[in-house]
């Protein structure tokens, strides 16, 4: 080859174009709602070509510092690291909406057991990320000869590097500083919906401007004079000191015992499909509970265990990476176990699991719980899926539990009925008809089925133990199961069974043997959970309303819920009101970063 040129580099063009096709293809994946389809997109802002060139440009420029062979070797190594780069966002979005960060690195050990959960994200249009490698190796394979006298060209590099870099600079400057843009268009700020970002910057400089917010984040945060003001102020507005109503203290007394359930979506409660009663022990208990039937999950990239964050600290979890891993030391003088240990409660944290996965175990001690017993405690007698079998540890559960003085706070977590829904044939209970039994939809149903009847019999074993009469059992699930993972897939057989969609909501459940059922339609999620069964086992509103973001669904004149995507679901259309409520989001992100609620 004469020149050693962009213009002579067959293979750098072809890997041009073949980026910047597959850059837009993941665009518009990501601005439809599942990250499936290209149909219904929604952007939030004029997508800026450009800057999709300016990193295209600076990533292959590269390339250029390789001679001979190795410079078309390069070009393909590039689009393969970026493919995998494409893809692992792609599947992350699927199911949690948003996307990889930096700060994810530290929470690889999660990803034990895993494999089939993060596979079952594939769908078929994902070959198209791929395709373009084996063609490009084709290419190189033709045309290898050309490259043999290929020489490193810095010129190139330079051109390719160094004007995009002053491009991007400057429109970072027009459209960040000068506010110059189109409506709403931003590029290095940070956003609620990381798919702007996403979409102003490409994969590449999302993950570089990830990287630099990772930096800046690892300093502590700390809250200015005039922040602390605003965050008092705001919380005391939100605050509603009600007179006190018939559900103060309507409990006192009695062992509190918290289930999170694994994928517990709230459209299984008393639904019934091929005359099949997918939850009969949940349903049951609804004779002695109070129900929240309009109650929704706001867990963010932390999913079970930003779960178990939100029902115990009354905070939502980070706007970036998972809390229970950057923040495990944080303490919170008003968590839930702190509240039940004034009031003179025993406080203990049980998983299936090990106490590394999601740093659980240490962020749940910090937490205040003052014993908490990982699955190195419990006999491994029977695995499914991902860990022991929910049957096996809800039956050490109650024994445990027994041992325990009175008044408890016992706080655990579920794991059988986790994606991608596998129950062995011989523990499957229901009998659906074929078609249903195949999909996604039927193996969700069957293992929301398995773990129902576990409930059912720990409840049992509660009774036979004598506890049952003096505790109250809560149920609420972690986060939604199968419309996270395959709402796709999921939506055509749906309609057949006349299942709605579940936009977000998953069951609450307060049980007592001596409670009147009732169904409250107050619209909730998991951040209320914390004040509401405070209010029942009567702590005094000082010792929670001040320091939850949440607030008591037993005394509330307000009817709503922001998702961790930042979106209100509730019955106002005033926009101060609604943007009031928003701003929970921050001031719970700049309180965790703080460790402001520590004393
Ligand atoms: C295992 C399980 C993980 O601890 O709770 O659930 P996930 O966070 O993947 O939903
Ligand atoms: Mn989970």
């Amino acid at each position: 080859m004469e020149n050693s040129n962009i213009n002579s580099s067959k293979i750098f063009k072809f890997n041009y174009a073949f980026i910047l096709l597959k850059t837009i293809l993941f665009i518009l994946l990501i601005s439809s709602d599942k990250g499936t389809s290209i149909y219904n997109l929604t952007f939030h802002s004029m997508p800026p070509i450009m800057v999709y060139l300016a990193f295209i440009s600076i990533y292959l420029s590269f390339s250029f510092l390789f001679s001979k062979v190795y410079h078309p070797l390069s070009n393909i190594v590039l689009n393969g690291c970026l493919s995998i780069i494409y893809i692992g966002d792609l599947w992350y979005y699927r199911s949690n909406h948003s996307f990889l960060n930096y700060h994810m690195f530290k929470i690889t050990g999660n990803l034990e057991n895993l494999g089939d959960s993060i596979l079952a994200m594939f769908r078929p249009i994902d070959i198209l990320f791929i395709i373009d490698i084996f063609i490009l190796c084709y290419i190189f394979y033709k045309s290898r000869s050309q490259y043999r006298n290929f020489r490193k060209n810095i010129s190139s590099f330079l051109l390719l590097s160094l004007i995009p870099t002053l491009y991007l600079g400057y429109a970072h400057y027009k459209i960040d500083i000068l506010d110059k843009g189109y409506s709403n268009q931003m590029l290095f700020k940070r956003s609620w919906a990381q798919n702007q970002t996403m979409a102003s910057l490409t994969p590449i400089g999302y993950h570089i401007f990830d990287f630099y917010n990772y930096y800046k984040d690892s300093k502590p945060y700390i809250m200015s004079t005039e922040e602390k003001e605003t965050l008092s102020n705001w919380i005391n507005k939100k605050a509603e000191p009600f007179p006190e109503n018939k559900y103060k203290g309507l409990l006192k007394g009695k062992n509190l015992i918290l289930l999170q359930v694994e994928s517990l979506e709230n459209f299984v409660i008393k639904l019934k499909v091929d005359g099949e009663e997918i939850t009969p022990n949940l349903n049951n208990l609804l004779t002695n509970s109070i129900y929240f039937d309009n109650f929704h999950e706001q867990t963010h990239n932390g999913t079970t265990s930003d779960g178990e964050l939100l029902a115990n600290t009354s905070l939502y979890p980070l706007r970036v990476g998972s809390t229970f891993f950057r923040y495990p030391n944080n303490t919170y003088i008003n968590s839930l176990p702190n509240i039940m240990s004034r009031l003179g409660y025993k406080t203990l944290a049980a998983h299936p699991d090990k106490g590394s996965y999601w740093n659980w175990l240490n962020s749940l001690k910090s937490i205040g719980f003052e014993e908490c017993y990982d699955v190195s405690y419990f006999n491994i007698d029977e695995v499914i899926g991902l860990g022991l079998s929910d049957k096996s540890f809800l039956k050490q559960l109650s024994s445990l539990l027994t041992k325990q003085p009175t008044p408890f706070y016992s706080f655990s977590i579920t794991l059988t009925s986790h994606s991608p829904f596998f129950i062995p044939e011989e523990l499957k209970e229901l009998n659906l008809s074929p078609k249903l039994e195949e999909s996604k939809l039927g193996k969700y149903l069957q293992s929301i089925r398995y773990t129902d009847s576990q409930i059912g019999e720990f409840i049992t074993n509660l009774d036979k133990e004598g506890l049952l009469d003096s505790s109250i059992l809560v149920i609420y699930g972690d986060h939604e199961g199968v419309h996270k993972f395959f709402s796709d897939e999921i939506s055509s057989i749906s309609k057949d069974y006349d299942i709605k969609n579940n936009n977000l909501e998953v069951p609450f459940i307060i049980y007592s043997k001596d409670l009147k059922g009732e169904t409250l339609s107050t619209i909730g999620g998991q951040v209320d959970i914390l004040p509401t069964l405070s209010h029942l086992i009567g702590a005094e509103t000082e010792d929670y309303m001040y320091t939850s973001i949440g607030r008591n669904l037993l005394n509330t004149k307000e009817s709503f819920v922001i998702t961790s995507k930042g979106e209100y679901i509730g019955d106002s259309n005033v926009k101060e009101e609604i943007d009031f409520r928003i701003k929970g989001l921050d001031y719970s992100d700049k309180i965790i970063r703080g460790n402001f609620f520590k004393e």
